[in-house]
């Protein structure tokens, strides 16, 4: 019996960043960005303790002296730069109603420094969008996923410096000037809590490029974001009344690792340190426990006059959040400790599976996520990404039979479907990855997250050609019959 759950216009979408799919790192007039130095690090080097997602200064400088010895994916990504009309289409053909892309800071001003932005970076953008208008798929563009104009990193240690908000308000006036007419949703930045976690993705600072302890820098740089975050909302209202505005979380989804009242205690502190960030961007003040916080962690957050009006007027209109586990949070005896979102805590949910990178496979979260959400915030919610990274294999038929992953995608719509029932003004759903693109936190190509197979592996050998996998056909009927046939393709 169909029950019309999932609203009319509900979307239907699929995300992705620039950094993870454009690849053409040195075309177009593009600048150097942050992600074009994340190398990829072997499985057994990564045993051993090898970064994967952050760069300190010095190893920046080895990679600026000896790139060859070095093999960096999210150069490459998935060749969207020069495919995605190829891509589009195969996105309309299964029915997706939106795409979630990101714009390459470098792309349109490749320092961050420039006076006149670079007309063939806008260009490339214009034609994409043009080709989701043609293809009847709606953009929702986030302004900054994880990629930074290396200058603005070496020199200014990314959102360290009250600098760097001045010249990402210049970024979105121009994206909003030029874009305006072609795209309603703006994502400003993507996950904003993953700054306690990796400062050098999130935010663009290296944490040997600073003077500044670890938590100053991480909450310094979370602080400006949030300002250039509200700055950005102000003008872009200015600019056009019908835009809409969101925010993004990393949502992951805190239990307490036992029933001791410390973990609880823990796992409350770790959702303050997410509300802090969201308060902040949705009613545009510091909730009241962050006082103590600061003081006694010796964070001095750099307020300067004006900011907390400029805080207050710039709230967001729309809430999304990434989802893919659950973690659990154990207090330690050093006592309470930021250590949200780190996917893999010590303590085990014994009563979940997990992926291949361990990450815990819970769908109920996402109905947990959700009314967390919209219980504090009564603000329409967008799932801007949820989705399963797996080894998948083209098998001698030339199907990829990617059962595992309509699984996962199946269970978690049940529940939102679920969360919708119970009263959650839920908005869209987006799986990540339209395609299969570079991991972000390992730069692998074989965490393959896609609806559609891309030839290419860890080394960027292949031939790059796009093949719909099993879920491709699944995720069709799914949208076709918008969320009610779940059912296997
Ligand atoms: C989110 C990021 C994405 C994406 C995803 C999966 O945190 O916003 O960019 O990549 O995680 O992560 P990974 O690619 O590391 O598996």
């Amino acid at each position: 019996m169909n029950e019309n759950v999932f609203p009319k216009n509900f979307l239907w979408g699929s995300s992705s960043a620039s950094n993870q799919i454009e690849g053409a790192w040195n075309e177009g007039g593009k600048g150097l960005e942050t992600t074009d130095f994340v190398k990829y690090v072997e499985v057994s080097d990564r045993a051993a303790g090898e970064t994967t997602f952050s760069v300190t200064k010095k190893q920046l400088e080895e990679y600026r002296t000896h790139p060859e010895k070095y093999n960096f994916p999210k150069r490459r990504g998935n060749d969207f730069y020069h495919r995605y009309k190829e891509d589009i289409k195969l996105m309309a053909e299964m029915g997706l109603k939106a795409f979630r892309m990101s714009i390459s800071w470098a792309r349109i001003y490749p320092t961050g420094f420039e006076k006149i932005p670079n007309e063939e970076g806008l260009a490339f953008y214009d034609q994409v969008f043009d080709e989701c208008k043609k293809q009847g798929i709606e953009p929702v563009v986030t302004m900054s996923h994880y990629d930074f104009p290396i200058e603005i990193t070496t020199k200014l240690n990314g959102f360290e410096s009250r600098e760097t908000v001045f010249l990402f308000v210049k970024l979105a006036k121009t994206l909003l000037e030029r874009f305006h007419s072609k795209v309603k949703y703006w994502i400003i930045f993507n996950e904003c809590n993953m700054v306690f976690h990796a400062p050098y993705p999130c935010c663009g600072a290296m944490i040997d490029n600073t003077e500044l302890s670890e938590m100053q820098l991480k909450f310094q740089c979370a602080y400006h974001q949030l300002l250039a975050s509200a700055l950005v909302i102000d003008e872009g209202r200015k600019i056009d009344k019908t835009l809409l505005f969101g925010n993004m979380l990393s949502k992951s989804v805190y239990y307490p690792a036992t029933t001791k009242p410390e973990d609880n205690l823990q796992q409350q502190f770790d959702i303050a340190m997410d509300n802090w960030l969201t308060d902040t961007q949705v009613w545009g003040t510091f909730p009241y426990y962050m006082n103590r916080f600061f003081s006694e962690a010796k964070i001095k957050l750099p307020i300067m006059c004006n900011d907390l009006e400029a805080l207050r007027k710039g709230t967001i209109d729309f809430f999304t959040f990434s989802y893919y586990c659950s973690v659990l949070c154990n207090y330690e005896e050093t006592g309470l400790k930021l250590h949200t979102t780190d996917l893999t805590s010590k303590y085990k949910n014994e009563y979940l599976k997990f992926s291949k990178w361990e990450w815990a496979i819970d769908p109920i979260g996402l109905r947990i996520a959700l009314h967390q959400i919209y219980d504090r915030y009564h603000l329409p919610v967008l799932v801007s990404e949820c989705g399963l990274g797996a080894y998948d294999k083209v098998e001698v038929d030339g199907t990829v039979k990617d059962d595992y992953r309509i699984d996962y995608l199946k269970e978690h719509i049940l529940q939102l479907k679920e969360s919708i029932k119970d009263g959650v003004d839920v908005f869209g759903f987006f799986t990540w990855s339209y395609a299969d693109i570079v991991s972000q936190t390992t730069s692998e190509f074989s965490k393959r997250y896609g609806f559609i197979y891309v030839d290419c592996d860890d080394y960027g050998h292949g031939t790059f050609e796009r093949l719909p996998k099993k879920s491709y056909f699944w995720y069709k009927k799914v949208i076709a019959s918008n969320g009610e046939n779940l059912d296997e393709a």
